[in-house]
């Protein structure tokens, strides 16, 4: 019978960087009466290469040269960026963020393009003459209705006042294989093992935003990673004294079962008025899409062990995996509003996990 605990302090490679935004909407903007050039403030480089936390159990039997082993493992790693004042400039394809302005402040709309029809308030005629009919100058008043003046719109620019993006892993794995040991030599041993195993990682993108136009806006991208398949692995083991020195590799074939879902809110504080977007509602949304990739995966392992006594040691080593066909959250949220949407991008990656471990083992 053997028990094995380690504690991970373990990494994963994140995505491409991204922008947070729609770099195809960045441009000209009218801010105060004047028009400047603007871009998105952000993007996804928070997310790098961090230590967090997971563990990971084994256990099994052997007896004359064969038996079985189980493992589970389940961590998370979690990073994080607050930012005030962001621009998050979103794809706009109904002209949510378009709007009249009155910056003159007479509760007419102002006529930018200069053709005495004001946005949506109507024609100005000129300045009544008393009898029915105008005279110069135009006074800014409208006299009569007129079809609205799409040339007086302005796009708001929406800046969060306060914003903060969060991406998170979520791991969770088990396996089960039949072991059969073969001596090598007096002190070393290999180890050959086959089986199924089971690996679950949720990599979730969320961001949310306040304050602008689009106060109260908040968007969660998540993709399970349900990766199912056969293993493969040995291990050569050799003792020393009180030392032992584990050297192991795994290989697992699985079909990744990807499903990615998204859900959130944009806008959900506005409420319309003067110099703000004249169609802009707030809504929410969801959106989910699945498929399916083939993950190649393969895990190498080192560790030493010193023996306190017959049963007990302590553990010490490295583990890194390789995981193909793995897909990340950040690369598909697609900026648009109302209701965003996703892409595909990023659902067939190569991911790294790097693990240094302590643990202890328990050998009866
Ligand atoms: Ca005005
Ligand atoms: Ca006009
Ligand atoms: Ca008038
Ligand atoms: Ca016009």
């Amino acid at each position: 019978m053997f028990f094995q605990y380690d504690h991970l302090s373990w990494s994963i490679t994140g995505p491409d960087r991204t922008v947070i935004g729609d770099p195809g909407s960045e441009g000209v903007f009218i801010v105060d009466g004047i028009s400047a050039y603007y871009t998105n403030h952000l993007n996804t480089s928070f997310i790098d290469v961090e230590n967090d936390s997971a563990d990971r159990i084994e256990f099994g039997h052997v007896q004359d040269s064969s038996g079985w082993m189980a493992g589970f493992i389940m961590g998370t790693n979690q990073q994080s960026l607050s930012a005030p004042g962001a621009r998050v400039i979103p794809s706009d394809p109904y002209n949510l963020l378009s709007g009249w302005v009155d910056a003159n402040n007479d509760g007419y709309d102002d006529d930018l393009d200069g053709d005495n029809i004001l946005g949506a308030d109507g024609e100005d005629q000129g300045t009544p003459d008393g009898m029915g009919g105008f005279i110069a100058p135009f006074d800014g008043i409208p006299d009569r209705p007129a079809a609205t003046d799409n040339d007086d719109l302005v796009r708001y620019l929406p800046v969060f006042t306060e914003f903060e993006a969060r991406y998170n892993v979520e791991m969770q794995g088990f396996e089960l294989m039949a072991m059969r040991r073969f001596q090598t030599a007096d002190n070393s041993h290999f180890e050959f093992f086959y089986g199924a195993r089971l690996l679950d990682i949720e990599d979730t993108f969320q961001f949310s935003g306040s304050g602008g136009v689009l106060d109260a806006t908040n968007v969660s991208t998540s993709v399970r990673n349900q990766m199912v398949g056969g293993q493969v692995g040995g291990r050569w083991t050799a003792a020393r004294g009180c030392f032992k020195l584990n050297v192991e590799g795994r290989f697992f074939a699985a079909t990744n079962f990807q499903h990615a879902q998204q859900d959130g809110y944009t806008a959900s504080n506005f409420t319309a008025g003067a110099n703000l977007p004249a169609a802009l509602t707030p809504s929410s949304f969801n959106n989910s899409v699945r498929r399916q990739e083939f993950s190649p995966m393969g895990e190498w392992r080192v560790d030493t062990v010193y023996l306190i006594n017959q049963y007990v040691g302590f553990r010490l080593g490295y583990t890194g995996m390789a995981i193909g066909g793995y897909s990340y959250a950040a690369p598909k949220v697609n900026y648009e509003i109302p209701s965003f949407g996703m892409s595909d991008n990023g659902s067939d990656e190569t991911v790294f996990v790097n693990a240094f471990t302590f643990g202890l083992e328990i050998n009866r």
